[in-house]
């Protein structure tokens, strides 16, 4: 049977969709309006590629004859894991927005979160959606709760200070600064590259993987992770709004530093580019396994949105 990467993404972004809207229902009196905001950029839909990375990263792990497994084997703990990465991306695509950061209308084509139910609380909503998260992944049953500490440890360090925080930190500085290739790779990996490094990391985790395969996933996840920001950067100047869900030209508005101001749009492409070729050689490891891995880091930098 052949690989139909689309068909593959649909499946896991119903089933995420289903098990996300069900934690976070519009209603839930008696602080509606807050839960109303935290479905409403929940339910706004996005490609959910973080869940999905840690989704095909256990999927790589199993030693079962098919490419591609059945979602319905997957474990409660592997589910709730991914579903906490995508509320926790969905926070930071809140208060991203905000005025007080990038100040933007437009987010999974639908407005943000603040025109729609004002800063308050969208700052509340952002907030929530970060707690619910860790709650969700505590929540989980699992034979072996020490790997589970492990991976909730891992993922608040890759969401923090240490990680995506610290990177938005990086960024805000940034912004209509002189700044070296070195310093924008370093703000890239963290603003983004570590939740996505992460989605991949935990997966194995979950799958009990030998460290071998641990090893793989950890160059993949930061390859991809890398790969992604840039690849947004050049949709940021090549998309359009319509397409994107979101305002295109965006960065330079706002004095953004990103890989085609710092290095022009051919040296960014050509470094994408080199990090794909990197993370399809990490899969290696995975033989007829890794082949769904291999699809997700092409279609990371293929991607129209
Ligand atoms: C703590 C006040 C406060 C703010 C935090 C952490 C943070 C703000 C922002 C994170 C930085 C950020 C939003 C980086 C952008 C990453 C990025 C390219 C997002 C778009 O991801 P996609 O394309 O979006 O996966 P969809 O909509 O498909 O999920």
């Amino acid at each position: 049977m052949t690989f139909d990467l689309a068909t593959y993404l649909r499946r896991r972004q119903e089933l995420i969709n289903r098990t996300l809207l069900a934690r976070v229902p519009a209603q839930a009196a008696p602080t509606e309006i807050l839960w109303q905001a935290m479905n409403y950029s929940l339910a706004a839909g996005g490609k959910r590629l973080r869940p999905i990375l840690t989704l095909t990263a256990w999927e790589a792990c199993q030693s079962s004859p098919g490419v591609v497994i059945d979602p319905a084997v997957y474990p409660d703990v592997l589910l709730r894991v991914a579903c906490a990465l995508e509320m926790i991306h969905t926070y930071s695509l809140i208060h991203d927005d905000l005025p007080a950061m990038d100040n933007d209308d437009l987010r999974r084509g639908r407005p943000t979160n603040h025109k729609m139910f004002g800063e308050a609380t969208a700052i509340l909503a952002g907030d929530a959606l970060l707690t619910e998260a860790f709650a969700l992944m505590a929540e989980a049953e699992t034979p072996h709760p020490p790997i589970l500490l492990k991976v909730i440890g891992q993922i608040a360090a890759a969401a923090g200070v240490h990680g995506m925080a610290g990177g938005q930190a990086l960024d805000l500085k940034a912004e209509g600064q002189q700044i070296s290739a070195e310093a924008l790779e370093a703000l890239h990996r963290h603003k983004t590259g570590k939740l996505i490094h992460v989605a991949c990391v935990v997966g194995g985790q979950l799958a009990l993987a030998s460290a071998a395969e641990r090893a793989a996933l950890d160059r993949y996840g930061e390859a991809i992770g890398l790969a992604f920001q840039i690849a947004d950067d050049i949709l940021d100047v090549e998309g359009g709004t319509d397409v994107l869900g979101k305002t295109a030209g965006s960065d330079a508005a706002h004095n953004k530093k990103t890989y085609p101001s710092v290095l022009g749009l051919p040296s960014s492409k050509a470094r994408a580019q080199a990090l794909i070729a990197e993370a399809v050689e990490a899969t290696g490891i995975f033989k007829e396994q890794g082949k769904v891995l291999t699809s997700l880091a092409h279609y990371i930098i293929d991607r129209n949105h």
